[in-house]
């Protein structure tokens, strides 16, 4: 496949194909572990392939074939969280979670290796996972001394229910790429060869649905779970689509005019 680099950076990559972004940690002497640069990075990526018009699905993966992301990097973790080069410590990889979750496009999450602790909980907020048979999965916070009790509990238990996900957390065991498959963890488990191409091609269905529908119906997944802020995400939407009616431009435009708005003619539907 023929990427090309949207924009260069030091810890991650982030390339362009066909309607795709995909970004991926680019630390594999460290299985893919982050530090608050690299999270920083992912950010800055991610919210540019929201804005980037022509990307309709994000992959986020790891680099090297061996780990998608084994979490936080535990050699700069100080006093309060991950230190970066500014010495201020910090959790923001909960701020990329939220981005994941909130970006109006497909995320997949394409797992070869390991997807451990912190990295674990990034492909459990992307909206879906495709994962090589080397994949290996879980938490390891219990042993290190961390533990995720937001997504990473609540989420992933709406994802392989409320047994499993205490057993993943409360025991810290590792699970196969057929383990994750049996229960629900992940949507499909593919040779390593094959992972690439198999999520493309899963990327290529997406961009040939409705932009928008898919766009609601992830408002609508995320809304039920997400309270007030879920609502506002899906309630947004509405107002999109809302913007987009002869309706709502007669609003404005009456405005702009300085004249009464004439609403008569919309339909009052039963
Ligand atoms: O829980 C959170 C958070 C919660 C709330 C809010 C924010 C959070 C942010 C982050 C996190 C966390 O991610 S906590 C969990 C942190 N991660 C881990 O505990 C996993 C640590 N790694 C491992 O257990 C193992 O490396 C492994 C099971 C993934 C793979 O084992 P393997 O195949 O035996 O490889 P290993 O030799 O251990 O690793 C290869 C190299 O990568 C080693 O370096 P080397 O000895 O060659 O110099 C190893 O130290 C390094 N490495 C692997 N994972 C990490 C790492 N270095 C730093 N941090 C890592 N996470």
């Amino acid at each position: 496949f023929n990427w090309t680099t949207l924009k260069e950076y030091k810890e991650i990559l982030f390339q362009y194909y066909n309607g795709i972004a995909k970004i991926s940690i680019n630390r594999p002497q460290v299985h893919n572990a982050f530090t608050p640069r690299t999270v920083t990075e992912m950010s800055e990526a991610m919210e540019l392939a929201r804005q980037n018009e022509n990307v309709g699905a994000i992959i986020l993966t790891g680099e090297g074939g061996k780990a998608f992301c084994s979490g936080g990097d535990q050699s700069v973790r100080g006093h309060g969280g991950y230190v970066g080069e500014d010495t201020v410590p910090r959790l923001n990889v909960l701020d990329l979670q939220m981005q994941i979750r909130r970006v109006p496009k497909p995320v997949i999450a394409m797992v070869a290796g390991w997807a451990i602790g912190g990295g674990h909980v990034l492909h459990v907020v992307c909206d879906m996972t495709i994962a090589a048979e080397n994949a290996r999965f879980g938490q390891t916070g219990p042993n290190v001394g961390s533990f995720d009790g937001g997504f990473g509990a609540s989420y992933l238990a709406r994802v392989v229910g409320q047994k499993k996900a205490r057993e993943i957390w409360f025991l810290c065991d590792q699970y196969d790429a057929q383990d994750a498959l049996q229960m629900g963890l992940v949507n499909k488990v593919v040779p390593l060869e094959q992972l690439e191409e198999t999520t493309i091609a899963w990327c290529e269905k997406i961009l040939q649905k409705s932009p928008l529908a898919l766009r609601m119906l992830k408002a609508s997944f995320n809304a039920e779970l997400d309270g007030q802020a879920g609502i506002q995400q899906l309630a947004g939407d509405a107002t999109l689509l809302y913007y987009l009616s002869e309706e709502a431009k007669e609003g404005k435009n009456a405005f702009l005019e300085k004249r009464k708005p004439d609403f008569s003619k919309f339909p009052k539907f039963p």
